[in-house]
């Protein structure tokens, strides 16, 4: 369960981002391939140059994704439902690499907004992304 401040600091960064989803989401997926290159495996179809097209739509899918789970923090199960089936059924991404895309995007949010995201926001969405992932991979076997 989430505190009345930690849900403070998740919604309000997550209202700033949204209006630029895509820009934002292809940002922490750069981060993400550069940093962690195997992770790259799971984009073979798509065009993984900075900014690409395909970068920018999946980008904004995943922020958008974020920013409906920011709303139901403590309904994370059922607002991620159908993400979670896909993650599961369809798209069976490795565990492992949940830490590195929310790592990524925690520091896609620390590049952006180095005033608000301080310690204490970082903890907060730290624990908001590991609930997220975990309700994406909750219903893998
Ligand atoms: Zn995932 C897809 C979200 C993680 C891989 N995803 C997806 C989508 C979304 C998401 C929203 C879309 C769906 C539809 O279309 O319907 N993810 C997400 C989130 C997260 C994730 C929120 C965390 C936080 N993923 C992930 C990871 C990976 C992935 C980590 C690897 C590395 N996904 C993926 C893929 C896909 C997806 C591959 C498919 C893409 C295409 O389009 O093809």
């Amino acid at each position: 369960t989430f505190s009345e401040a930690e849900k403070a600091a998740i919604s309000s960064l997550a209202a700033k981002i949204s209006p630029h989803a895509d820009d934002f989401g292809a940002e922490a997926l750069d981060r993400m391939f550069l940093s962690y290159p195997q992770t790259k495996t799971y984009f073979s179809h798509f065009d993984l140059s900075a900014g690409s097209k395909d970068l920018r739509s999946h980008g904004g899918k995943i922020v958008k994704a974020i920013g409906n789970a920011a709303q139901h923090v403590d309904d994370l199960d059922h607002a991620l439902s159908s993400l979670s089936d896909l993650h599961a059924q369809k798209l069976r991404v490795d565990p492992g690499n949940f830490r590195l895309l929310s790592h990524s995007i925690q520091v896609a949010l620390a590049a952006h907004f180095p005033g608000e995201f301080n310690a204490v926001a970082q903890a907060a969405w730290d624990k908001f992304l590991s609930a997220v992932s975990s309700v994406l991979v909750s219903k893998y076997r």
